[in-house]
């Protein structure tokens, strides 16, 4: 079984990050080390939060870890709370990786055209320096203008050729391998394309748009990615499966009686993920 550690905040009440992270890991067959590096009391998206800022725990809980031999096949990273989270992951990547581990960095910080409550107005540009030295990327469009320096419009207004730009756009910056979320093609239809440089390779997957707004779910869309790839799926059907799996999401989320604002009734879809991996 392939090893990946998360390095993203623990959101005790949200459905988001590591109490998505890890489920979703689990049931594609991944085994997981959490490596928390912020503790809130619910994600930032709540009226307020209480925060615990990790920064200062990271280098030591790592080097507790590799004292013991753990070594990973996967770096995976999400919300990072301040840029001290940053450096301290940047130096954890430099240390911890290996010929044989991937780096999927899935800069979660902004959405709908704004930076997450909380960051600084500055935050892109250090998770531009993180993202630099990333294998594989996953912002959603408003974390792609962002970390592209561009002004964000409503996605409806993008042609694809204008994506495809962007993507080629972010792997010069550093990850052979992007992803953008949040894609539009077409009035009802939402989802996200890639890219691979090493083999020049564009590729773009959609489904059914839902009107609404669905939190949690590019972390969602993250974690699935990576357990896909660590099953050795290329990146264009990684991308499919979560594609897929965050619209099951979405329509579960539709129909339940007692879905959440804050977050989608993932629980009810953890079944479907075994199926990407037979
Ligand atoms: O889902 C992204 C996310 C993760 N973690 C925290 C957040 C958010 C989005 O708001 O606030 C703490």
């Amino acid at each position: 079984m392939k090893r990946a550690v998360t390095l993203q905040d623990i959101s005790c009440a949200g459905k988001c990050s590591i109490t998505v992270a890890l489920p979703v890991l689990s049931c594609l067959e991944t085994e997981t080390i959490v490596i928390p590096t912020s503790l809130l009391s619910n994600h930032t998206a709540f009226e307020s939060y209480t925060a615990f800022d990790l920064s200062d725990k990271i280098l030591a809980l790592s080097q507790g870890i590799a004292h013991n031999n753990i070594r990973f096949d996967a770096i995976y990273t999400g919300y990072l709370g301040s840029k001290d989270q940053i450096n301290e992951i940047h130096s954890f990547v430099e240390r911890y990786r290996t010929d044989r581990s991937v780096f999927i960095a899935d800069p979660a910080m902004a959405d709908n055209g704004r930076l997450y409550s909380g960051l600084p107005d500055d935050f892109a540009q250090s998770m531009a320096s993180l993202i630099s030295i990333a294998d594989v990327i996953i912002p959603n469009l408003t974390e792609a203008c962002l970390l592209l320096g561009r002004d964000y419009r409503a996605p409806e207004s993008y042609e694809s050729s204008e994506i495809m730009e962007m993507l080629s756009s972010l792997a010069s910056m550093g990850p052979g391998r992007v992803i953008i979320t949040g894609v539009h093609s077409g009035p009802d239809s939402i989802g996200a394309m890639c890219f691979d440089m090493e083999y020049n390779r564009y590729s773009s997957s959609f489904r059914k748009k839902h009107e609404g707004i669905y939190l949690g779910t590019g972390d969602i869309f993250a974690s699935v990615v990576t357990g896909c790839m660590l099953k050795d799926l290329p990146l264009e059907k990684a991308m499919e499966n979560a594609v897929d799996f965050v619209g099951r999401c979405i329509e579960e989320t539709d129909k339940d009686p007692e879905k959440r604002w804050y977050g989608v009734s993932f629980e009810k879809c953890l079944h479907i993920l075994k199926g990407y991996i037979e």
